[in-house]
């Protein structure tokens, strides 16, 4: 076995309990494989879970991880980072804990920069609860809990993200492991917020979004200037006439992230070093 697969089975938690075919079991893969690739091991970086089917990762991934509470993946992820900034933080979680639940977690992260890798499973339901509308899914989506369709137009959370603060965000398929893991490094190795929407079919309660949905409707980025915010939005937008452009679609290298910006944090003091928590004098005089 080579070393990338050696880690990779160190990342390995429980075997999946998802539903044969779901979209989240290329995803595991991928971030196992972003992981390895990086030759990162478990006890190398944190993850927040949200809760869901995709949360349910927490069993399925080897890692320091908190299956947190709905909506909360991030804002626990925030206080992971600020007090333990030298290692890499990725969020785990779906469109509706981390666009719905967590929407407002969501937006001021984006504007803080935190220096998060946020890995959304998007399948436009709410899929452990058996299918009811996500905050993505398109007006007239007929599910258990809107029978007659959905009246609200979907969440943009690619445009959100670009236009919030978020100084990273991508957008990929959950049927190709290494455009995703591709993605997930570009994220992780991208000082600030970064986002990662993973199009994600949900086999079981989605009829609509499927596998081939998406095939006929995503295509991969070539010649897009992710620089660029305003070309970044158009092609955010793409996704109201149900067109999914793949790959990198916005990075701003120029801001720093949240901690970079602490007074006081600077090379490898965290905030867990004891000297910062216990001795006033030394804050004092760094507020003074
Ligand atoms: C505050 C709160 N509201 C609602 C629930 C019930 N609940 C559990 S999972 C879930 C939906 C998860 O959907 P999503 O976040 O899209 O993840 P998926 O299962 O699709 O991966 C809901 C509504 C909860 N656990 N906590
Ligand atoms: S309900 Fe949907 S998202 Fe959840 S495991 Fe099954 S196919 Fe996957």
């Amino acid at each position: 076995m080579n070393d990338t697969n050696l880690l990779i089975k160190d990342l390995t938690g429980y075997p999946p309990t998802w539903c044969p075919g779901c979209g989240n079991f290329g995803i595991i893969r991928a971030i196992r494989l972003a992981l390895a690739q990086q030759n990162l091991t478990p006890s190398d970086i944190f993850v927040t879970f949200d809760i869901g089917c995709s949360g349910n990762m927490n069993d399925f991934l080897n890692a320091n991880s908190m299956h947190t509470l709905h909506g909360r993946a991030i804002a626990t992820a925030i206080g992971i980072k600020l007090a333990h900034h030298t290692k890499p933080v990725l969020v785990v979680g779906g469109d509706g804990g981390l666009y719905g639940e967590g929407g407002n977690h969501f937006l001021h992260a984006c504007r803080g920069n935190h220096d998060l890798t946020i890995i959304v499973h998007d399948n436009m339901v709410y899929g452990l609860t058996t299918g009811q509308v996500a905050p993505t899914a398109n007006k007239g989506y007929k599910s258990r809990s809107t029978p007659s369709g959905i009246i609200e137009t979907p969440i943009n959370a690619l445009a959100l993200a670009i236009s919030q603060g978020a100084t990273f965000v991508a957008q990929t398929f959950a049927n190709d492991a290494k455009h995703m893991a591709e993605m997930i490094t570009k994220g992780m190795q991208h000082k600030g917020f970064s986002v990662i929407n993973i199009l994600q079919p949900c086999v079981t309660f989605n009829k609509i979004n499927t596998f081939e949905y998406f095939l006929k409707r995503s295509y991969k980025l070539v010649d897009h200037d992710a620089h660029n915010m305003h070309s970044a939005i158009i092609k955010s937008l793409e996704a109201m006439e149900e067109k999914f452009p793949l790959g990198v679609l916005y990075e701003n290298k120029d801001r720093l992230p949240f901690h970079e910006e602490l007074l006081g944090m600077d090379g490898n003091d965290t905030l867990l070093s004891s000297q910062r928590y216990t001795d006033y004098d030394i804050l004092t005089q760094r507020l003074s």
